[in-house]
């Protein structure tokens, strides 16, 4: 039997490594407790090396926080997920499917530097206009193109990159924001996939929350003042 599992993760507002594992399981109905540890906090300087093999969020726990299991990396939290969980279709079900839906999931895990640094997740933020540069259009052009193929080729059975609901969306979900908090248009298909991935209950959820906190960090406000 599955040891109850945790998920420690950082703040909803700003920590998109964290809401990945968290809306792909969430999304696949995978159960699991969280642990949010907000960064620069004292909860984070006193426990974070205990529950943290890395030092970074997220990481997943079987068993009690930092005394069960640990695995740590978006990437490789999916996958174990996948492994306790086979049935909850993380992954397409179909091999091909499965092989492409772990490429993109895997490209956004590893690229998209431009974009993640010159528009940095904020759920609560809207700053229009701001952060666009050319490699961050490249970027941009990138991921829908991404989203547009995965759409045409395995996506008609449903409203997302491979028709049902996997972890290759919750990958794209902070990127959907993204676009929403520096007013990035999108048309056609894309988005519409946007749209979908944004109006996800699981997607809703982490945002809804995120939205409610308060901290302000520097780093990840480039376009705020505090005093605004
Ligand atoms: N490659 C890692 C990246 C994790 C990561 O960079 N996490 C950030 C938060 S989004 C973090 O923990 N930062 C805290 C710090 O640098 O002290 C993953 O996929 O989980």
């Amino acid at each position: 039997m599955t040891a109850a599992l945790t998920l420690v993760v950082g703040n909803k507002n700003y920590s998109s490594w964290s809401m990945r594992p968290w809306v792909a399981l969430r999304g696949c109905g995978v159960p699991f407790a969280e642990r949010v540890v907000k960064f620069e906090s004292e909860d984070w300087k006193a426990n974070i090396a205990t529950l943290s093999p890395s030092g970074l969020v997220p990481v997943l726990w079987e068993g009690a926080p930092g005394s069960g299991f640990a695995t740590w990396d978006t990437l490789a939290i999916v996958e174990r997920a996948n492994e306790l969980f086979p049935d909850k279709g993380l992954w397409p079900a179909d091999p091909q499917a499965r092989a492409r839906a772990r490429s993109v999931a895997a490209e956004m895990h590893s690229g998209f530097r431009a974009l993640r640094g010159a528009m940095p997740m904020n759920l609560r933020g809207r700053h229009p206009g701001k952060g666009m540069n050319p490699e961050v259009a490249r970027d941009i052009a990138r991921i829908t193109r991404i989203w547009t193929d995965a759409r045409a080729q395995y996506g008609p059975g449903g409203a997302y990159l491979f028709g049902a609901f996997s972890a290759a969306d919750a990958f794209y979900a902070p990127v959907a924001t993204r676009f929403m908090t520096y007013g990035v248009e999108l048309d056609g298909e894309a988005r519409a996939y946007q749209q979908a991935l944004l109006g996800n209950v699981a997607v809703k959820e982490w945002t809804a929350e995120g939205i409610r906190e308060k901290e302000f960090y520097k780093e990840d406000e480039p376009y705020t003042s505090p005093a605004a």
